[in-house]
């Protein structure tokens, strides 16, 4: 048998740049703190003796389902519930969980990937622009951003994903928030008040595949379908129940556009809890922005509507590719909460 080729290999002189990858120090600087365990330098570079360490299938099932699963027990009870993790809904649980890391936030969001339609600027471009002072908000999460002119009223961050991913990774960090994705909100659980009107007091959710399966093919029939309480036959199978989260106040973000867009507002609707929908209006920047931040407020007891959900309700118009208001709706979305919270 001939010796291994590795025999004849040149000795690699010093002078040649190793094959490692030679990462800059601070690459040794760990992400979230832990420091036991090689670094990736030490990692990289020998493929040939490389090996993981032995696993049995069985153990990842377990390290997921038994985390997910303590985390439904956890969040079965939560303190606020943020349907929509869009840039709206995300940028009030980076808000909230800051100013109030007692509080328990599941954030349910029916797409595997959270953000909604923050991830470009506008059509495929990718820039984003938020008009000032929403400028404050992305120094406050650490996202950079350029200016066209020194007394510009905008600025833009060079990637909308930028902006989001930065987001998404902060507000997941934050040891009193759940990410509840590829799940969808598909009713609200409401309590009867002396007055005769109703209190959100939490959600029911289900896999969104099994919402969205149902046979109604439009929002509206599936409202209804729900509102008959006639058992959801989900189109190709039997009635799937869901599941609920119980909270004292929930923050919908849904957005108005997709095939859930605008969902609070419109079951509130379809439960008579409000009359009927303003329905969002022509494009205006200038008008949209302003009436977005400024009307972010509780609508019935215990559901707070912010971002573009929003302008379905009062009939604001939609301001299109820019996204200050989405963020400083957050803000307040969240503001209106504490304020629920310290009554
Ligand atoms: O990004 P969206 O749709 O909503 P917002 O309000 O966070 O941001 C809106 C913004 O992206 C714009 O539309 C911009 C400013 N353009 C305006 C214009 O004039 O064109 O995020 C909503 C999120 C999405 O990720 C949905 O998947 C999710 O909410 N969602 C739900 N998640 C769970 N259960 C539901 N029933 C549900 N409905 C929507």
């Amino acid at each position: 048998m001939s010796p291994p080729a590795m025999l004849f290999q040149e000795p690699v002189s010093p002078t040649v740049p190793s094959k490692k990858l030679n990462l800059p120090h601070e690459s040794a600087v760990p992400v979230g703190g832990k420091t036991k365990g090689e670094t990736i330098e030490a990692v990289a570079g020998d493929w040939q003796s490389f090996t993981f360490r032995p696993i049995r299938e069985s153990q990842v099932s377990r390290a997921m389902t038994r985390r997910y699963f303590s985390d439904l027990d956890k969040y079965a009870e939560s303190d606020v519930v943020i349907i929509g993790a869009g840039s709206c809904g995300l940028s009030a649980a980076y808000c909230l969980a800051k100013a109030r890391p007692d509080l328990k936030i599941a954030i349910i969001e029916a797409s595997v990937s959270p953000g909604g339609g923050a991830w470009l600027g506008g059509q495929l471009f990718s820039a984003m622009v938020m008009r000032k002072p929403a400028d404050a908000f992305l120094r406050e999460i650490g996202v950079d951003y350029e200016e066209d002119g020194d007394d510009s009223n905008y600025v833009v961050v060079k990637h909308a994903a930028l902006f989001t991913s930065t987001l998404l990774s902060k507000v997941l960090q934050f040891p009193n928030v759940k990410l509840f994705n590829a799940t969808a909100v598909e009713d609200l659980i409401t309590r009867p008040r002396e007055d005769g009107t109703i209190q959100i007091a939490g959600v029911v959710t289900n896999w969104t595949l099994v919402s969205r399966k149902a046979s109604a093919h439009t929002l509206e029939a599936l409202i209804l379908t729900l509102f008959l309480q006639v058992s959801m036959h989900h189109d190709d199978q039997s009635c799937m129940d869901p599941n609920t989260i119980n909270a004292p106040v929930i923050i919908s973000t849904t957005g108005h556009d997709g095939p859930f867009g605008a969902f609070s507002v419109k079951r509130l609707v379809s439960m008579q809890a409000i009359k009927c929908l303003g329905g969002m209006r022509g494009l205006d920047m200038n008008t949209a922005e302003d009436a977005i931040v400024k009307g972010t407020r509780e609508i019935v007891p215990g559901l707070i509507v912010g971002g573009m959900e929003l302008s379905e309700v009062d009939g604001a118009n939609r301001m299109g590719p820019t996204f200050g208001a989405m963020a400083l709706s957050g803000v307040k979305a969240a503001e209106e909460v504490v304020k629920v919270f310290e009554q």
